[in-house]
């Protein structure tokens, strides 16, 4: 690409000239790309340029919010206080300019106002307000999740005589408020930083609060020459630290429930950590209190009576405490904000009861009052996350806008929150569905910054000319930060993260609330596995040679999955008996994991039937994909060890295999034990697929493309019916999908010892399934129970075999790959490393569930066509 700035073209755009744009320019220019970042301001610091507003502060401490790539920059700049105010951090945003000389690349004062990704030539046509085209391989949004400024709309907005001001867009010169009136609508971070220093100056000061907020004192003080040496020279680890945490903070919520402490302890706790401040203070008590109700209640009730204990007016006091999950709206820390309203030129209205009709040329109206100002400053937020790609025209493929993709909110759809599908070659630094906001910003940054320069390497070396979330991938992330965030109580608040702020924005959570580290593992493996989630073009005949492969050893490979790790440190925050002490009618009530299973797929048709079996009716779940029959059929058993599990369990599992294999999937309701020992499952399995030959053309199935599979002790049936029909002569079955399968009575293995506890199943779990399943110990050497144990194995059919590395049955399953191998039996056998127990049917927590059932789907597809039509 021409490094020419006259033809303004270059390789890379990038908009917004904050903490992000700054360093994809510096890291992108460093590696020899053409790039320019444009900027609506006239000077670089994005946030920090615009809200300028009094008492505007940073709330996570100082040493940690500062870019961390540059240890130069690092020890030439020394911060004054735990929570540097607004000047200082600009001062340090442009010291940074300065010190990389990035101004030379940003043009300033100009809007973009459109990007339109060009097919024909695979490069992105960019606009700015003043009509210019700029050309660019690479488009990224470095536009910071909080620019979009929301300002209300109250009837006479224009009406207003006296100064208008929003936080978030402050005059540069400072605004004297001494001996005026001024009204102020807001109570969010903004508000309650600028509430005390305008208090401080102004004759009178009206608060409007519409809702009232969790604040805690943020406890600022002045550096320490001495810590701040300490700091420089512990950099690296602390680093380490940041990026492996949860919010990008040098600190973890303590790993016990707030619910196992007694009142007393748990007073103190929340008392040190009120003495301590700190954005995340309260928050890490305990871990469970963005999860479990009832310990979110212990800090809320606790913040509630300091709040009452501050402020002396009991009816003001009453009137500010918060109802709401206390950690469910961004956090507030504040230096003396309850205490202002013990000042006597300080009021409080509350605009929930009396709302705000209109604003009049001397102030504004509630329905009860009328007040006058000289100043009146809006508080009052953002349009979040996505309010500032809305502000733009950002069209890909085929002409499809954003903002019709993702229906104005409604249906956020994106790739590890970079990428979207249908605008390839687009960047979105710290966008929707990343940990952005929810973090320590710098941290995310960093890491995106570092990850989409990496990526256009990638691209580089390898001669692609574009890269493009795949539709699939970015279905099951969108769906994964839905359930993540569902698993917590963010959900249950109107907070902006939700997009409750905005009037007639549709509501969700816009952020991966997983946490930085786990996020950053998932991006790494994501590069690390050529960038699997994503599609790549290439105009040259060059045939991509392969990047060198990165050193898994001792990362995410070899290690547990980290979407698998998060939701077992989930399920152990959560708490609950074990299943083996439970009774199993309790067993089979706790066991409900279907909000985990991801959001059901439409099929063609749904049909619940009962069906003749040896002990009476089985309960079966016929899924039938759209389109003419008949179709292949996959006969399905779930898991659940013989005593748990039913056809729910299994529902969004299914409904995927009977789209992506394009089949129908017969879902059997088996018996279970102990009400039903061995071999009743067994035989109502095999009395299933039997009937669905028997029966295939009443069902739209082809009787001679029959499948057994399933997962754990479904996929021991299918196992077993496999061996049943070769016995018995019938009925003929075209492949066996094994999902995990139990196939030995034995816990000898390795995986048993290596994976007997805290993956999810253990090793006493799976005793407790044998013993209600097993009549005696007899049992467990029938090859009935324990297809490993069969003589002969040679003419069954055709074999996926799925383990999962951190499943205590992982060697069980490959024992009986092998064995099938052994026999001349054709098998594919897959083992997913960092997976635990359960995965298949868990894609809408887990990337490699989802991918798994991709690979049976496929395998069935393609076993299904090597067969003849009946
Ligand atoms: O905005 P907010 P913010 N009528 O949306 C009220 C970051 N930040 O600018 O809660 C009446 O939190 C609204 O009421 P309600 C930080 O991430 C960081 O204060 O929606 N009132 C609320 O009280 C923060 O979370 C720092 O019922 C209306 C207020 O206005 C984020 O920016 C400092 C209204 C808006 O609060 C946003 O904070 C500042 C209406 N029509 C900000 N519309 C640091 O410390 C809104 N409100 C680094």
């Amino acid at each position: 690409m021409t490094r020419n700035h006259e033809a303004q073209v270059f390789d890379a755009v990038v908009v917004g000239a904050g903490f992000s744009g700054l360093y994809m320019l510096h890291r992108l220019r460093e590696l020899g790309y053409s790039v320019r970042v444009y900027e609506a301001g006239e000077d670089v610091g994005g946030t920090w340029y615009w809200n300028r507003y009094p008492g505007a502060r940073c709330d996570i401490e100082s040493i940690y919010y500062n870019y961390t790539f540059s240890e130069e920059l690092r020890n030439e700049w020394t911060w004054s206080s735990r929570y540097a105010e607004q000047p200082e951090i600009l001062r340090y945003i442009n010291f940074v300019a300065d010190k990389l000389d990035l101004r030379r690349d940003i043009q300033f004062k100009t809007r973009i106002t459109s990007a339109t990704f060009n097919e024909k030539n695979k490069n992105w046509d960019i606009q700015t307000g003043e009509g210019n085209t700029i050309t660019a391989k690479y488009f990224i949004t470095a536009l910071g999740c909080l620019s979009a400024s929301n300002m209300p709309n109250f009837k006479g907005m224009d009406r207003f005589k006296g100064e208008l001001y929003h936080t978030g867009k402050w005059p540069h010169e400072k605004v004297d408020f001494t001996g005026k009136k001024v009204g102020i609508i807001g109570t969010g971070s903004s508000g309650i930083q600028a509430i005390p220093v305008i208090a401080q100056e102004a004759e009178h000061l009206t608060v409007f609060q519409r809702t009232p907020q969790f604040s805690a004192p943020a406890e600022n003080h002045s550096y320490d020459p001495e810590f701040l040496q300490k700091v420089k020279e512990n950099y690296h680890e602390i680093k380490q630290q940041m990026i492996a945490s949860m919010h990008g903070v040098p600190s973890f919520p303590r790993d016990k429930s707030a619910l196992k402490d007694s009142p007393e302890e748990r007073q103190r706790v929340f008392e040190e950590a009120w003495d301590k401040g700190g954005l995340f203070t309260l928050m890490y008590t305990y871990n469970d209190i963005g999860f479990v109700k009832e310990a979110n209640d212990t800090v809320a009730e606790f913040v509630r009576s300091k709040i009452a204990q501050t402020v002396e007016n009991p009816e003001v006091a009453e009137m500010l405490l918060p109802t709401y999950y206390y950690g469910t709206k961004r956090p507030i820390i504040d230096t003396n904000y309850f205490q202002t309203y013990n000042r006597k030129n300080v009021t409080l209205v509350d605009i929930k009861s009396d709302p705000i009709d209109e604003l009049t040329s001397k102030g504004l109206r509630t329905k009860e009052s009328e007040y006058e100002f000289d100043a009146l400053v809006f508080a009052t937020g953002f349009d979040a996350i996505t309010g500032p790609f809305f502000k733009m025209d950002i069209r890909g493929k085929d002409g499809i806008s954003l903002k019709e993709k993702w229906a104005e909110g409604a249906d956020l759809k994106t790739y590890l929150g970079i990428a979207t599908a249908g605008f390839p070659n687009m960047f979105m630094i710290t966008g929707p569905q990343s940990p952005s906001v929810l973090s320590n910003m710098l941290v995310s940054i960093e890491q995106h910054v570092e990850w989409i320069a990496d990526c256009i390497e990638y691209l580089r070396e390898n001669n692609l000319e574009t890269i493009e979330a795949i539709p699939e991938a970015e279905v099951a992330w969108s769906q994964q930060c839905k359930i993540i965030a569902e698993m917590s109580l963010a959900t249950k608040t109107d907070s902006w993260y939700m997009g409750a702020n905005i009037e007639g924005k549709p509501r969700g959570f816009m952020a991966f609330l997983g946490g930085v580290g786990l996020y950053r593992q998932i991006c790494d493996d994501v590069a690390a596995k050529e960038y699997e989630g994503f599609s790549v073009t290439t105009s040259s005949k060059i045939v991509p040679k392969k990047r060198n492969k990165i050193n898994l050893e001792g990362t995410v490979m070899t290690k547990l999955d980290p979407q698998a790790k998060y939701l077992l440190d989930q399920m152990a925050a959560a708490g609950g008996p074990a299943m083996e002490t439970l009774i199993p009618e309790e067993a089979r009530l706790s066991a409900d994991f279907s909000a985990m299973a991801g959001i059901p797929e439409e099929v063609g048709k749904v049909e619940d039937r009962r069906i003749p079996g040896p002990g009476g009716e089985i309960p079966v779940r016929i899924y039938t994909p759209e389109g003419e029959g008949p179709f292949p059929a996959l006969v399905y058993y779930h898991g659940g060890g013989w005593v748990i599990g039913n056809l729910d369990t299994v529902e969004v599992p299914c409904r995927l295999l009977t789209n992506r294999a394009n089949c129908v999937v017969i879902s059997v309701d088996y018996r279970l034990a102990p009400e039903h020992k061995f071999p009743a499952a067994a035989e109502d399995a095999y009395s299933a697929v039997q009937w669905v030959v028997d029966n295939a053309s009443s069902i739209g199935v082809d009787s001679a493309r029959v499948a057994v599979g399933g997962d754990s002790a479904g996929g021991n049936l299918a196992a077993v019916v496999a061996l049943m029909a070769k016995d018995k002569g019938g009925p003929s079955i075209s492949y066996q999908m094994l999902i995990y399968p139990v196939t030995n009575h034995n816990y000898d293995t390795q995986s048993y010892k290596d994976n007997a506890e805290g993956y999810f199943l253990t090793k006493s779990t799976m005793e407790w399934f044998w013993n209600h399943y097993l009549r005696n110990e007899e049992d467990g050497k029938n090859p009935y129970a324990s297809p490993l144990l069969a003589e002969d194995v040679s003419g069954l059919p055709p074999a996926l075999v799925i383990t999962g590395g951190f499943d205590p049955l992982r060697d069980e399953g490959e024992a009986y790959a092998e064995k099938l191998k052994a026999a001349g039996v054709a098998v594919e056998a897959t083992r997913y490393d960092g997976m635990i127990h359960g995965f298949f049917w868990l894609p809408g927590m887990l990337l490699q569930g989802d991918k798994a059932i991709h690979q049976a789907a496929n395998a069935l597809r393609e076993a299904f066509s090597s067969v003849e039509t009946a």
